[in-house]
């Protein structure tokens, strides 16, 4: 067989059902081949737009997504989303062509050295230099992408390498390894310093939601009466409803769940990470006793040294604890939570055009479903999102907060539709996130899956202006000027609306689902309220 068939083999091996991306010419042999297998190719506008589907693919299901572009420039395109992927710790494999290995040596046309130029994005970058490589590179790259702290792996294929004849090789069987059992003396150790807590608090990072731990999470904070923080990308990982849950933590700014934090004196970190959210905001004084109860070690940070490190299965881990540490006997954290849910219908009413943040927030919620998907994308509306919108279970509020790329928006809610088509899946993307990858509008209509694109329009770079706003006093260079969105959309063959009043947004946003197409939304947005939150957490009085 031909080397570029062994390659597809393989990968239907590992189970891949679908790759995103663009041809070229240096892999048109790969192109021939994936003709006759089942796995199905996405064209896509822009390899970085593949690069995300594949992104929020990973991070959806825990299995690889792929993406595929052409050498040089096609492969520099996805360099975006791929070192989202990698930070976020999104399982993906990414694939490029590569010139033929008897013109690497010199100069010429279109070469770039891409394994190394993907090396500092991805936890395994590499070449086929020989098909009889293919099925170890092939498992390799997905076994790495795949087990924790899960990330991005590479593959060059050179098109001279892909042509050629490969008898006697096949697939590898593919094996996953499993999370060890944490060590007894461990969790002793970290059950003696929960048992005599003052106030224990618990931050869950998105590792959690990786392990599909939830369950045991909510038994630990249950059994132990222990209030629980997410981070943003472990939204969900304890329903918004539940009287333990606190909301999520990210914001740079002392927001109430912050007090918590403040009258903590054990804080459990479970399947943290710090690229989420680094300890300096959340531990400057360095006094607290951590707990880190991971699948790996934790990472050196001055302010995060841990008292007790359980490392092994996290479900595994919550559970052992839990049956030998001290329950506490009354949850002192419940004024904090009224506080906190409060808070998020306030606005619930409000009349006002643009519209505010939070009602925005509060609108979306009560027309999805608790399983419904949103995607954001990056800026000042993802802080609203993270800090307001109520997340009921696990990845249906996804935020990319470790490399915090825009430009996922669109893309990633196509890839969330093929993975979950019975769901309503929505992107909330500010006009200039929107702005980077809407060509894939196209895709979304091409291959039929419906999502709704709901546009925070202030024809700026929000979140840059309220940084800008908070440590200057003044904006710089953060205008810019809109096409019209419900033209835009029409332009596609898709469906536009505009919010008029504040009124309009709800019965927008069903009729907007019940068409059942890709739907852009221009929802106008009054970001004075981004100073005025500023304003009102500097004064903050905490509630406990
Ligand atoms: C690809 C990329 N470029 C730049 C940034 C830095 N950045 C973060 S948010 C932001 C502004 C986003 O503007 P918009 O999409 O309109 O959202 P808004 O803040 O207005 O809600 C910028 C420039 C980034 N995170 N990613
Ligand atoms: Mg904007």
């Amino acid at each position: 067989m031909k080397a570029a068939e062994l390659f597809i083999r393989c990968l239907e091996n590992e189970g891949v059902e679908r790759i995103f991306g663009i041809p070229g010419e240096e892999n048109i042999d790969v192109m021939e081949v994936l003709l006759d297998s089942k796995i199905r190719f996405i064209t896509t506008r822009h390899e970085q737009g593949a690069a995300f589907m594949a992104d929020v693919h990973g991070r959806l299901t825990g299995k690889a997504g792929v993406c595929l572009a052409t050498l040089g420039p096609g492969a520099t395109n996805l360099v975006t989303g791929i070192a989202d992927a990698n930070m976020d710790r999104a399982p993906v494999v990414a694939i490029a062509g590569q010139v033929a290995t008897t013109r690497m040596h010199k100069e010429s046309h279109q070469h770039l050295d891409l394994v190394n130029l993907f090396r500092p994005l991805s936890k395994y970058s590499t070449q086929i230099r020989e098909p009889e490589i293919i099925p170890e590179i092939v498992r390799k790259a997905f076994k790495q992408a795949e087990a924790e702290k899960p990330g991005a792996s590479f593959i060059d294929f050179p098109e001279n390498i892909a042509k050629m004849d490969i008898d006697g090789k096949a697939p590898l069987k593919v094996q996953r390894a499993m999370a060890p059992v944490p060590p007894v003396a461990k969790v002793k150790q970290a059950a003696e310093i929960i048992s005599v807590a003052t106030y224990p608090l618990i931050m869950v990072g998105n590792g959690v939601i990786r392990a599909q731990v939830s369950q045991h999470l909510v038994a630990f904070a249950e059994k132990l009466n222990i209030p629980v923080a997410t981070t943003f990308m472990a939204k969900g990982s304890i329903p918004f409803g539940h009287p333990l849950c606190l909301g999520a933590v990210g914001l740079q700014a002392h927001d109430y769940v912050a007090c918590g934090f403040d009258r903590a004196d054990v804080i459990i970190c479970v399947g943290y990470d710090m690229v989420e959210y680094h300890p300096h905001l959340w531990h400057k004084e360095k006094n607290r006793n951590i707990i880190h109860i991971d699948a790996t070690p934790a990472e050196v940070d001055e302010h995060y040294i841990v008292a007790a490190g359980v490392i092994g299965h996290i479900g595994e881990s919550l559970q052992a604890i839990a049956a030998i540490a001290r329950p506490r006997a009354s949850f002192p954290a419940s004024n904090l939570r009224q506080t906190i849910v409060d808070e998020l219908s306030e606005h619930a009413d409000d009349a006002g055009f643009p519209l505010k943040p939070q009602k925005i927030v509060w609108d979306l919620r009560q027309v999805l479903a608790a399983q419904d998907i949103v995607i954001s994308d990056v800026g000042a509306h993802k802080m609203w999102m993270a800090r307001m919108y109520q997340a009921e279970a696990p990845n249906t509020c996804i935020i990319s907060n470790g490399f915090a790329s825009m430009g996922i928006g669109v893309p990633g809610a196509i890839a969330a539709k093929l993975a979950f088509p019975d769901r309503t899946v929505l992107t909330v993307t500010g006009d200039a996130g929107f702005l980077m990858n809407s060509q894939e509008i196209e895709t979304a209509l091409r291959i039929g899956t419906p999502i709704v694109i709901l546009v925070w329009n202030d024809s700026q770079y929000g979140l840059i202006k309220w940084h800008q706003l908070r440590h200057f006093g003044r904006p710089s260079h953060i205008d810019f000027n809109n096409p019209d969105f419900v033209k835009y959309a029409e332009s596609f063959g898709a469906k536009g609306y505009r919010v008029e009043a504040a009124t309009e947004l709800v019965p927008i946003l069903k009729q907007a689902i019940a068409d059942n197409t890709t739907v852009v939304i221009d929802c106008p947005v009054d970001y004075s309220e981004n100073m005025k939150l500023t304003e009102k957490l500097g004064t903050l009085v905490c509630p406990i």
